[in-house]
């Protein structure tokens, strides 16, 4: 598979780091999705294989959809601070600051060797060896690491990694899809896992409760043709996250942007952003303090509801009039 020159040199610098670790941190974006915990469990089973004890720290709860990676219990919502790590690895991060809680890894800057592995294009560079190639997911990045560094892909890591990639390319479907998408992806397969198996469990397996949701979220939906936009809302105490609703609604016909606001029980609003046409909604994310890809993009803000939904969808229509 193919690296950048960049990227295969920090590559090439990564034996003797973990030559020189006894014991890693490897973490995550906050909210984690598929990408960010695959990712994570396969890295550390990677570093394992070096004989390292590693701890995988992700301060929010893991989402019960992902509760079936194989591994997933060695996630952990909270670390032990006067654990002397040797080495720290961010993985799915395009900031420090994405990660909940980064502040406590600050002691460890320009003491411990920070490695910045990523796949966004908004990746401010951070870190001590910066890792980042824009491609589908960290998933698939991992696989082209461990062919060079000759890591093992056991069958459970080959799970992690497909689960990662096949969550980031909405089942292979996205633009961010390539032919090395599939040769990481067919090099997965080959380990012997069942692409059907994992789908089932990634795909057809929403609980009726997220059906539910999907019924508010629908009744609620507003077109603008003009605009080509769709957006909708859950407002608090709508029941449990247990299905991607902007991954529904972008199925619609004229929907380039598509735009589904959430109000949590703790009255933060969540917003995800999804666009199949150029980067409108990393501009109007990063305008808020969010982040993301050109084509998806996630944004926190304080409530009520209406008024972050007023402050968005100006913004949104603003950019998308002005193009
Ligand atoms: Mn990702």
């Amino acid at each position: 598979m193919r690296l950048s020159d960049k990227t295969l040199k920090a590559v090439e610098a990564l034996p003797p780091v973990i030559a020189g670790t006894r014991r890693a941190l490897v973490t995550v974006h906050r909210d984690p999705d598929t990408d960010a915990v695959g990712s994570a469990l396969a890295w550390a089973s990677f570093l394992s294989q070096s004989g390292i004890d590693v701890t995988i720290w992700a301060a929010d709860p893991l989402e019960p959809y992902l509760k079936w990676l194989p591994g997933v219990d060695r996630v952990q919502t909270d670390f032990d601070e006067s654990v002397d790590y040797d080495s720290i690895w961010f993985l799915d991060c395009a900031s420090m600051e994405r990660v909940r809680h980064y502040e406590r890894l600050l002691p460890w800057v320009g003491k411990r060797p920070i490695i910045n592995i990523d796949h966004h294009a908004d990746n401010s560079l951070f870190g001590d060896h910066i890792l980042v190639e824009t491609i589908s997911s960290v998933g698939e990045f991992l696989v082209a690491i461990a062919e060079r560094l000759k890591f093992q892909i056991t069958p459970e890591v080959a799970t992690c990694l497909y689960a990662a990639i096949s969550f980031d390319t909405g089942r292979f479907l996205y633009s961010n899809t390539t032919a090395q998408t599939f040769e990481a992806a067919a090099a997965l397969v080959w380990t012997g896992i069942d692409p059907g198996d994992l789908g089932r469990r990634m795909f057809e397996s929403v609980p009726a409760s997220g059906f539910e949701v999907l019924n508010i979220a629908l009744s609620r939906l507003v077109i603008e043709p003009e605009r080509r936009l769709a957006y909708t809302s859950l407002p608090k105490g709508t029941g449990p996250d247990t299905i991607k609703v902007v991954d529904f609604v972008r199925q619609l016909e004229g929907a380039d942007v598509v735009v589904v606001f959430r109000e949590q029980d703790d009255g933060i609003i969540r917003v995800n952003l999804r666009s199949k046409g150029d980067g409108v909604v990393n501009t109007v994310a990063h305008h808020f303090g969010g982040g993301g890809h050109a084509k998806a993009a996630g944004i926190t803000l304080s409530g009520p509801l209406d008024t972050a939904m007023a402050a968005v969808l100006t913004r949104l229509r603003e950019t998308l009039d002005a193009r």
